[in-house]
């Protein structure tokens, strides 16, 4: 889930004037708490969010299990993509197992290791992957979240990304393999709280950049084969979150841009670590971006860079932590440390490398640092308390609210949203007519090096 820079202060060679430099973990005010800084713009106005009604329309996905493979990935080299082995295991299809019953005593897949390059930290602990910052549970949920992101993405790979596959169809399966593979359907009370989704799944179409996801009684969006659709979406446990997205397109026509951006995404990855400074991973990600180009019914497009939207630091229960990784060349000093986790995302464009608010609503998240004293509307303190109990700053959507038969809620989120105590988040747009890419992983900065815990053989 990419991080917006504030209206007015797009990324510029001196990065340093975002704004953003905020420490982690304390967010004021004028942070948003979820650290984004989304919608820096006060208080939402009246013309994003009403445009749905509350209708349900929510089908169950469903099909009949069948046995596949399971594979298990294991430790290699950097560079190197994953390597494979069989094992017994066996995830179904849709996926229905536990991962934790698929990895007993909680031996889960250890993310692709790297060491650091950018540090003279360089380590001699390769073995040694528990860091002293963190406890041992950290990188056990880092991993189960990954490995569960990993099993539900090979799922909507195969299965469920499809032309003439309904956008809800394909959100509503990853998020059910989503709770089903973690334990945890998010049904009963504070249950979504231990695991489940990250952040609403976004689906997002040509243009269509980032923080689109199907909203109840919106009309059916049906999966072309000319669309290049972005897949981002978010696994926690214990709210420990593995932020991960992939772009799919059908049309070769789009094969540049496509390769454009996972390789600009792999050298941010490959540039991240200990004392890299974001400016610095910036250029070398624009560098390796631009010198792309596509052509589209014989016109030739250069791949931009977008830059308006960044990579960010993710915190426990809060995607976006405060820190931004621009994809361009800027003047921000700003450094990784250690026992940081980045999501290290990149987006090109056929477009201008702008992205500009869309109508409608993505999502809303809860700003956890300011307070509720001044709600006095009963609909506005239910809605919250049951934001509270079921998501606290765990960023969702009205599907979300829905499933847990929640109706009638819009007063109530716009008296939040007046308040400021819930942000919403509108889908980001490049120009029409024009085609935006994504590629992005979770990376942890621990002891033992650098963990990119949501890599797969996929991407
Ligand atoms: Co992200």
């Amino acid at each position: 889930m990419g991080s917006k820079t504030p209206e007015g202060h797009q990324q510029t060679p001196d990065g340093n004037s975002n704004g953003l430099k905020t420490a982690n973990g304390d967010p004021q005010i004028t942070q948003k708490g979820s650290g984004s800084a989304d919608l820096d713009r006060g208080v939402v106005s009246d013309d994003d969010g009403d445009d749905d009604d509350d209708d349900d329309g929510q089908g169950a996905a469903a099909g009949q299990p069948e046995k596949k493979k399971k594979r298990k990935r294991s430790k290699k080299k950097k560079g190197k993509k994953a390597v494979l082995s069989e094992t017994p295991t066996e995830q179904t299809s849709p996926p229905s197992v536990l991962v934790s019953k698929l990895f007993p005593a909680e031996k889960y897949p250890i993310g692709e290791l790297a060491p650091y390059v950018n540090t003279s930290r360089t380590t001699d602990e390769e073995t040694r992957y528990n860091s002293r910052l963190w406890s041992d549970n950290f990188l056990t949920e880092y991993r189960q979240a990954a490995e569960i992101h990993r099993q539900v993405r090979q799922y909507a790979q195969s299965e469920l990304i499809k032309p003439g596959a309904t956008l809800q169809s394909i959100a509503e399966g990853i998020e059910d393999g989503v709770r089903t593979l973690s334990g945890h359907q998010g049904l009963e009370t504070g249950d979504s709280l231990y695991a489940g989704m990250g952040f609403p799944t976004g689906l997002c179409l040509n243009n269509v950049a980032a923080h689109w996801t199907p909203n109840p009684g919106g009309k059916d969006v049906v999966l072309d084969k000319s669309d290049v659709l972005k897949v981002d979406f978010g696994v926690h446990v214990n709210g420990r979150i593995v932020d991960s997205a992939f772009t799919i397109a059908f049309d070769h026509t789009y094969d540049n841009l496509l390769t454009a951006v996972k390789e600009a995404t792999n050298t941010g990855i490959n540039e991240a670590g200990i004392d890299a400074r974001m400016g610095d991973i910036g250029a070398a990600i624009q560098e390796v971006m631009e010198s792309y180009e596509v052509e589209i019914k014989g016109k030739t497009f250069p791949v931009k860079a977008i830059r308006n939207i960044t990579g960010h630091d993710i915190l426990q229960y809060h995607i976006h932590g405060g820190k931004q990784i621009p994809f361009i060349k800027n003047n921000n000093r700003d450094k990784m440390e250690e026992g940081e986790v980045f999501a290290i995302e990149t987006f090109g464009s056929t477009g201008k490398g702008f992205l500009n608010d869309e109508i409608g609503v993505y999502g809303y998240g809860r700003q956890s640092d300011v307070s509720a004293a001044n709600l006095h509307l009963a609909s506005a303190r239910s809605l919250l308390k049951t934001i509270d109990a079921n998501f606290g700053t765990i960023v969702f959507c009205r599907r979300y609210l829905e499933r847990l038969g929640v109706r009638g809620y819009h007063l109530g989120m716009r008296d939040l949203m007046n308040h400021g105590i819930v942000e919403s988040y509108a889908p980001l747009v490049d120009i029409k007519g024009s085609y935006t890419a994504q590629f992005e992983h979770t990376i942890l900065l621990h002891s033992g090096g650098k963990e990119v815990i949501s890599r797969g053989d996929d991407y």
